[in-house]
């Protein structure tokens, strides 16, 4: 496997970094969860742009452009022949001291990573998932800015912890006023009575690429989409419900909080949306060779 490293290609063995990263250090970077489907990058631009902006907010300057960030995550699949995977592109403050100053970092470093994806297995796309509300609150945006896609995963690991220490495998992250915000690492949707809505990033979620696209496909299928402030009892009584993610793509929420959601099985709005997706990504993105 080949890894891109601050320009250049390396063997996985000889890809590392500094303890005295920034990264490692104290979670501070970006990052990128990105897929490859059928011989293409799929939301590309999109995914760049929010490095960028994530960058930008933490006063990260990449040093890099946003044309030649693409051209690498593009060699970097075409090296690793990659035409399904998953992409990770990583971007650290560089090495600095045992400090937190990070002006004392003198270059950002940059890592993509392209591999096989690790999906849910099959029967969960099938029967749907079981998930629940956590205790933990989604960041305070005033401190972290969840709409920052940065290094600093703990919120969303402990979030986690909870949900796979009460026997499901993904939560629901409220706001500190108790509104819904997302999942440990996708957005949220509700269906009722026809109309779509999934909580603005106002509310704490991250502005999900395939949160976006799912948008305009439910749009361009004639539904009614808004974002709006959403609390638990609106995912309870919701006649479908689904989490969006470049990684879980579109999955149906069969129970929240012991809640059967509809009649307990995956939804025909879901199930749509998650065929139009699906077909979409198979036809959209950008080339890896030529
Ligand atoms: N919310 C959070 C907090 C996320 O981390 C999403 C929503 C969905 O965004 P996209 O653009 O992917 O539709 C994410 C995405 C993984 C993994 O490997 C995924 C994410 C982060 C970390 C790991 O499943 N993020």
């Amino acid at each position: 496997m080949k890894i891109y490293m601050d320009g250049k290609l390396v063997e996985k063995k000889d890809a590392k970094v500094s303890v005295f990263d920034h990264g490692l250090l104290y979670g501070d970077g970006v990052f990128e969860g990105i897929r490859a489907y059928n011989g293409r990058v799929f939301l590309l631009d999109e995914h760049i742009d929010r490095l960028y902006d994530s960058a930008k907010a933490i006063n990260l300057d990449i040093k890099m452009t946003k044309k030649a960030m693409t051209n690498a995550v593009v060699k970097t699949c075409a090296a690793n022949k990659i035409k399904d995977g998953y992409i990770r592109l990583v971007v650290t403050r560089g090495d600095g001291t045992l400090g937190l100053n990070p002006y004392l970092c003198k270059k950002p470093h940059v890592i993509i990573i392209a591999a096989a994806i690790q999906l849910y297995p099959p029967e969960v796309y099938e029967q749907g998932l079981k998930i629940v509300t956590v205790g933990t609150t989604r960041n305070m945006s005033e401190a972290l800015n969840p709409r920052i896609k940065s290094l600093n995963y703990l919120n969303n690991i402990l979030a986690k912890i909870e949900a796979i220490n009460c026997g499901v495998m993904e939560a629901i992250m409220l706001n500190g006023q108790g509104y819904v915000a997302e999942a440990t690492g996708d957005n949220v949707f509700a269906l009722k009575n026809g109309l779509l809505i999934t909580p603005p990033a106002w509310c704490g979620a991250l502005e999900g690429t395939t949160r976006n696209k799912c948008m305009d496909i439910a749009d361009d299928m004639g539904l009614d989409v808004c974002e709006d402030v959403m609390s638990r009892y609106d995912l309870y009584v919701a006649d479908e419900v689904f989490l969006t993610g470049t990684a879980a793509e579109i999955i149906a929420v069969v129970e929240v909080d012991g809640r059967k959601i509809g009649n307990g099985k995956p939804g025909v709005v879901t199930r749509a949306l998650e065929a139009s997706f699906r077909d979409f990504a198979q036809n959209n993105g950008t080339p890896i060779n030529g």
